[in-house]
């Protein structure tokens, strides 16, 4: 009888001390769901990026840029009004920085490659700023979409990564060939690319 209880005893030791590594599994299970659950928001929250483009140099050129990554290709998409009718430059510019009122406190053309300005995809070469043109509307409007797989947001390529560096939009049109600016004139209107 007494070795039965000895028995039973061991039995119940066992019992409970499995259970308890059962539970502390599962809990480790948890915590790494948690983990996994934060990085896939943090993956896809980095994925999409909005910034609003703020009035410059005493214009009223305002409003707002997108910029979305899927499948290694960055698209822009920028809506903007208070333009002057007709052709303007946008580009991306080496700093996030918009303090000054003429915008200049974002530098020059981002040019990670050192490379010639230019346009877009020429062979005698282009900042990897060098958006181009586009044309506002009678009434001042315009939007503009861009795609390129030379950019990213946030890799660890610093010849393709958007963030830390801003983007200008000009009074004038890029005329593609003055170095290194394109002669585009004024900034009127900027926006920081932070995350
Ligand atoms: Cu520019
Ligand atoms: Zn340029």
């Amino acid at each position: 009888m007494k070795h039965l209880k000895l028995i039973l005893l061991t039995f119940v030791f066992i019992a409970s001390y499995s259970c308890k590594e059962a539970k502390k599994e599962s809990k480790e299970v948890m915590e790494d769901k948690n983990v996994m659950e934060k990085e896939m928001i943090e993956v896809v929250g980095a994925k999409t990026l909005n910034f609003t483009l703020e009035p410059k140099s005493g214009s009223s050129v305002k409003g707002d840029v997108n910029f979305s990554e899927e499948n290694g290709t960055v698209t822009m998409k920028a809506t903007l009004v208070g333009l002057a009718p007709g052709e303007h430059a946008i580009h991306i510019h080496e700093k996030a920085d918009c303090s000054s009122a003429d915008g200049k406190s974002t530098g020059g053309h981002w040019n990670p490659t050192f490379s010639p300005h230019g346009k877009w995809g020429s062979t005698e070469g282009y900042h990897r700023g060098d958006i181009g043109n586009f044309t506002a509307d009678t009434d001042g409007n315009a939007s503009v979409e861009f795609s390129t797989d030379e950019w990213c947001l946030g890799c660890n390529d610093e010849t393709k990564n958007l963030l830390g560096k801003g983007v200008i939009v000009h009074e004038g049109i890029d005329d593609f060939i003055t170095q290194p600016t394109g002669d585009a004139g004024g900034r009127v209107s900027c926006a920081g690319i932070i995350e």
